[in-house]
């Protein structure tokens, strides 16, 4: 390895969150934590800038639904710290309540919490199963100094990262047993190998914990958790010289209260009007839920499959040569077995990933009736044909776009193929030509391919004509479908020759294949995706017979 990356890695590796914690215990200033019981909450509570989480027993079992009473088996609380711990990169201190059983188990919970970067625990030295300090406390009985002192020890002895932190909990305050009690404990515990002693109080004044301050004289780090004595002023904790603070159940209360809130206000309004703007946006919850992370590496490892590529459909016209089908419907809404074109059009793009479609409506827009896409309106389709319509699109020609014909039936593999080409401008075109006096004898291309060529292949473009209007030398290579896919300078060239064509007199008149000719003859290189049938388009009435012969052709999944 060489050498300088390897120190440039090692310089700064980012802390552990066991070195974290410890750091907190150990820094000289007070330091504050905050409950959390799950994975969202967790990322709320580092979002907010806390250094660290508590993760409360009390807020664990609520969110459960069951009481602080060990109801909620420890591997269904480890499970849960598993889903904290991954959300957030602060250290989780899990209030471990008694450890679940003697030394035997809390040596097997280190090892766990270990395995899931939990950075510590804090044990009580209750009798398991423990009841909430703050119900009936006095009447809680409380283990064997020496009992207690072993499973600390045993704890210590289990652990493999030297900075996992073991917080002994004394509950002689709690349980009525006084001061002395409560140092003396403290202090066997601290000789048993605890990291720092976590001092409870349910009084509302903190004077016994700030007389245990006082005597304890910081012989470890001292932790307290002022929910009783909240009315305290924080200087006041400071100033006796506590590490670590913890705010050990507010989130939890503040989210039942704006639950119960929501749901009483739309129970009884039988609406959502009233608490929309209260609550946060569905937007909010996927933000918190990494929603961004994915979408980024959706774009790194789904490339090439078209999640990036939109498209834009043509279907303002009216289709004139359908005659009376058209009369109250576009010819992109006509039914092909049992399904408008346009809905056929829209399926073969999503199912390919392209999620992102917009549709240019005209004749009869009101009738464009297809979920799932975005619609604009060429208001003037009568007069201004395809390429003001492309220009109605005009924001969605950015990045990588398909420009379609919204009278298409294709393939999949032919849009597949399109996804995969990597040229900034790519044209489908169609090797097999219709007879010269057919009315589809249109969009000619001129390419580097022959007719002959084998299919599939890929060509340069050399010209295109809408109608055969000059008589070139060679004949046509290859009929363009009406799709073709831009990316990157492809784009720029499309709506750069748009900008162009919009300055002639004839604009109104121009089709896709006349802005295709000014790309070419600017001198970019078009590449042609050249394809042998599997596909149509819909123009007269007898098309729409075989569109639907064409249809039912399809594999079944893509009928
Ligand atoms: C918890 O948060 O579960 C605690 C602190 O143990 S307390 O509820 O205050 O006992
Ligand atoms: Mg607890």
């Amino acid at each position: 390895m060489n050498p300088t990356s390897m120190s440039a890695r090692t310089e700064n590796p980012p802390l552990r969150k066991t070195t974290r914690l410890r750091r907190l215990l150990d820094s000289p200033r007070t330091e504050f934590i905050l409950e959390a019981h799950n994975g969202l909450s967790a990322r709320i509570v580092e979002e907010a800038g806390f250094p660290g989480i508590w993760a409360s027993g009390l807020a664990l079992s609520a969110q459960f639904g069951v009481r602080d009473n060990n109801e909620a088996s420890w591997t269904q609380v480890v499970d849960m710290l598993e889903f904290m711990s991954d959300a957030t990169s602060i250290p989780i201190l899990l209030d471990g309540d008694t450890g679940y059983g003697n030394f035997n188990n809390l040596r097997r919970l280190v090892q766990k919490l270990e395995q899931r970067g939990i950075a510590g625990v804090c044990i009580e030295d209750k009798l398991f199963p423990k009841t909430n300090s703050f119900i009936d406390g006095e009447r809680q009985p409380l283990a064997e100094v020496e009992e207690f002192c072993g499973k600390i020890r045993a704890g210590k002895d289990a652990q493999t990262d030297p900075d996992f932190c073991i917080v002994a909990r004394v509950e002689a305050l709690i349980a009525g047993w006084g001061l002395d009690e409560a140092l003396r404990r403290a202090e066997a515990y601290r000789r048993a190998g605890a990291d720092a002693i976590l001092i409870h109080s349910k009084q509302s004044r903190p004077d016994e914990v700030l007389a245990f301050a006082e005597r304890w004289a910081g012989r470890a780090p001292l932790v307290i958790v002022p929910t009783k004595y909240y009315s305290t002023p924080t200087e006041v904790f400071r100033r006796a010289g506590v590490s670590l603070v913890i705010w050990a159940n507010h989130l939890i209360r503040a989210a039942a209260r704006a639950m119960q809130e929501a749901a009483r206000t739309i129970r009884e309004t039988e609406s959502l009007l009233e608490v929309e703007d209260r609550i946060v946006p569905v937007k909010e919850i996927f933000r918190l839920q990494g929603a961004e992370e994915l979408a980024e590496a959706e774009r790194r490892y789904l490339a090439g499959r078209g999640r990036d590529t939109r498209a834009v459909i043509l279907g303002a016209s009216r289709g004139e040569a359908l005659d009376g089908l058209t009369e109250s419907l576009p010819k992109v809404m006509l039914p092909v077995a049992g399904k408008p074109l346009l809905q056929r059009l829209v399926e073969t793009f999503k199912r390919q990933q392209v999620n992102d479609l917009t549709v240019v409506t005209g004749y009869r827009a009101d009738r464009v009736q297809v979920g799932g896409v975005r619609r604009v309106e060429n208001p003037d389709y009568d007069e201004h044909g395809e390429l003001a319509s492309l220009a109605c699109a005009a924001d969605a020609l950015r990045d990588d776009v398909i420009v379609t014909y919204g009278d298409l039936l294709i393939r999949g593999y032919i849009l597949d193929d399109l996804l995969d080409a990597d040229a900034p401008l790519t044209l489908v075109a169609d090797t097999r030509l219709p007879p010269r006096d057919d009315p589809q004898w249109r969009d000619l291309l001129w390419c580097t391919a022959r007719p002959e060529t084998p299919w599939p292949g890929r060509a340069r473009a050399v010209a295109i004509q809408s109608r055969l209007h000059e008589s070139p030398s060679e004949p046509p290579a290859a009929r363009w479908i009406g799709m073709l896919r831009a990316r990157g300078a492809g784009v720029t060239w499309l709506v750069e020759s748009l900008g162009r064509l919009r300055r002639r007199t004839d604009f109104a008149r121009l089709g896709l294949p006349d802005l295709l000719a000014c790309v070419l003859a600017e001198g970019h290189p078009v590449e042609v995706q050249l394809i042998h049938g599997h596909w149509m388009d819909v123009n007269r009435a007898e098309d729409l017979l075989r569109a639907a012969d064409f249809a039912r052709d399809l594999p079944a999944e893509w009928r």
